[in-house]
């Protein structure tokens, strides 16, 4: 009698009085936004809620919405960049740990959510697990890699010279033998550049939580061996990188490349013959950084690793000394294909300035050596800016260097100590600045200028200066617990509570994204991407740049789209994975000491 069950439904709630949204909205509403995962049970806790919200209360109920456990105010309303108005729901008094959702009840619910300690383990673990998933030249195993298992892709052990690398000793056309390290982000190609800045990123997270990371396992082909997990990781790509430097003169080729990018197919369908082109100062000197800081770290690890940590210290000392005889070779990548065959056109990290690098270098390679000719050879402190680290501006890793070593290092160093915290203190206070009046209330977005390409990373990197700054203060100052809310507020800004509604790291949350810019998560036929993946993000410009169909925003902090297409909004790369990596764990590590929860991991 009736053409669907909806309209049979229809009209019963028609004789009951009920109008039918009140029954069939049985989603969750896009306009609560919040940390899709969680939060601690001592810690801040916020939702924004897009809208009017005239009503100005909201409740915290269990995920039937069933019993109402907490009643709060919204905040004012306030404005985000696209003009749309946002009020505040704080619930930070709301201690009790358990499975929640948040009624605003003219918006409607939230997605559930956790209250709990270590809420952020399982995040910290994906995120890191999907290095694994990166890994070049080997087959990913049903063991470790479970659904998301593959084939081994690129062995790349007959890697030729591109003529624009070649020398003396290895002439164009020469096959040298490159293997491992990871895949840089939604490509198959490996940069030099890119894994200096996500290896230096990850060997400081063990730098300055070693002992959290003794315990944390991920369930990869080495888990069993005598070294943490997150440093057999690194060291996977850290042994292709030390194959990259050419031994004769200790210069380092700026990547290992396909002459251009690979159709949408998995890694071991893409066979194309792969290079290694010229050397170049900025992935010499970030090579130097990483190999010094590397010995530092694998020192530790001499009866497991044999002989690696002076390697590393050797292959850092030759690419400080290739940098000063060739402090003007940048990487250009037009200028290169107009004078050698074939062109190449895969992502080319071209950066013109190596100051910073110059800096991150010498910081490293004294904090490793105490050698003081290394402080000096360079102005440390040129000038007073503080820039946010990202591939092209790796400053303030040598900053953070200093600043965690400090009392190992000799006097030069230490003299200049106070006034580094002045800086890494005043920076997180400019950071901070503004922060709780913003339409989402988290440090990330401040400024329109926070939605670049990779805007995520730029969220993760701002969270790390942040507890860097927590580090350096009196842990019981009101400052030190403003730093670590404002941390967790971009790391809540990642799982959700942003003006997308989307969670940006692959598998967590509610509504993560499900159609990054990665290759084999649209080649393998899974539903699932790869999980622990970190999308780069809202980018103003994405629409100009890659041309994906289907951009609908008027203002950056929306410009995004969930498409695979959508590479300068919603690709992965190493990079943006490893300040969440650092951001999440080092929170995690943090959370019983910043009275987060009493629980203990
Ligand atoms: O992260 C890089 C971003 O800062 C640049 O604006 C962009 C365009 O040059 O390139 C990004 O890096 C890409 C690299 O060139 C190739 N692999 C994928 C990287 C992430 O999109």
């Amino acid at each position: 009698m009736f053409a669907t069950r909806k309209a049979f439904l229809a009209v019963i709630l028609l004789v009951l009085g009920l109008k039918t949204n009140q029954v069939f909205s049985q989603q969750a509403s896009e306009a609560i936004r919040l940390n899709q995962v969680g939060f601690y049970p001592k810690g801040p806790k916020m939702a924004v809620v897009l809208g009017d919200a005239s009503g100005g209360s909201f409740q915290l109920t269990t995920p039937d919405r069933k019993k109402v456990l907490f009643t709060g105010k919204l905040s004012e309303t306030r404005l985000a960049l696209s003009g749309k108005k946002t009020r505040i729901a704080d619930f930070s008094t709301f201690q009790t740990p358990g499975t929640y959702v948040l009624v605003v009840p003219e918006t409607g619910y939230s997605y559930p959510f956790f209250v709990k300690a270590n809420v952020h383990r399982p995040l910290a673990i994906g995120a890191i697990k999907s290095y694994y998933y990166q890994r070049v030249s080997t087959d990913l195993t049903p063991e470790f890699a479970g659904q998301w298992s593959r084939p081994a892709g690129h062995p790349d052990t007959r890697i030729l010279i591109h003529p624009s690398a070649a020398s003396a000793n290895r002439p164009a056309g020469t096959v040298i033998s490159a293997p491992r390290g990871w895949y840089d982000a939604g490509d198959y190609n490996k940069y030099i550049v890119n894994s200096g800045i996500t290896v230096g990123t990850l060997l400081s997270l063990y730098e300055d939580f070693p002992t959290y990371f003794q315990s944390f396992t991920t369930n990869i082909p080495e888990s069993s061996n005598q070294v943490p997990d997150l440093l057999d990781e690194v060291l996977w790509n850290l042994r292709w990188m030390l194959a990259m430097q050419d031994p004769t003169d200790g210069g380092v080729y700026h990547k290992l490349t396909n002459p251009s990018f690979d159709g949408m197919i998995m890694p071991d369908k893409a066979t194309k013959d792969r290079y290694v082109v010229q050397k170049s100062i900025t992935a010499t000197l970030d090579f130097a950084a990483v190999m010094a800081q590397a010995s530092r770290v694998f020192g530790s690890y001499k009866q497991a690793l044999p002989g690696l940590a002076d390697s590393c210290l050797t292959a850092a000392v030759k690419a400080w000394e290739w940098s000063k005889k060739n402090p003007a070779l940048f990487y250009r990548q037009n200028e290169m294909n107009q004078q050698f065959d074939p062109d190449v056109v895969t992502g080319s990290y071209e950066d013109r300035d190596a100051s910073d690098e110059w800096i991150w270098a010498a910081a490293e390679l004294y904090a490793t050596t105490k050698n003081e000719a290394y402080y000096t050879a360079v102005n440390l402190f040129p000038d007073t800016q503080m820039p946010l680290p990202s591939w092209p501006q790796v400053r303030l890793l040598g900053y953070y260097t200093l600043a965690r070593l400090t009392t190992t290092l000799t006097p030069l160093a230490q003299k200049d100590f106070p006034d580094l915290k002045k800086r890494l203190v005043g920076f997180a206070d400019n950071l901070i600045q503004g922060a709780d009046r913003q339409a989402y209330q988290t440090v990330m977005g401040k400024s329109a200028s926070d939605y670049i390409w990779g805007s995520s990373s730029v969220a993760a990197n701002q969270g790390i200066a942040l507890i860097q700054a927590y580090r350096l203060v009196d842990r019981r100052t009101p400052n030190a617990q403003k730093y670590l809310q404002s941390a967790l507020s971009n790391l809540d800004y990642l799982l959700g509570r942003n003006a997308t509604g989307y969670s940006f790291v692959t598998g967590f949350g509610s509504k993560p994204i499900m159609n990054p810019h990665h290759r084999p998560s649209v080649a393998d036929g899974i539903t699932a991407p790869v999980p622990g993946l970190l999308s780069g993000g809202p980018n103003g410009n994405a629409p100009r740049q890659d041309k994906c169909a289907g951009y609908t925003a008027t203002s950056a902090d929306e410009m995004f789209i969930d498409a695979a297409c959508s590479y300068a909004s919603n690709e992965i790369a190493i990079n943006w994975n490893a300040p969440l990596v650092y951001l999440a764990a080092a929170l995690e590590a943090i959370q019983t000491e910043a009275g987060y929860t009493s629980e203990k991991k």
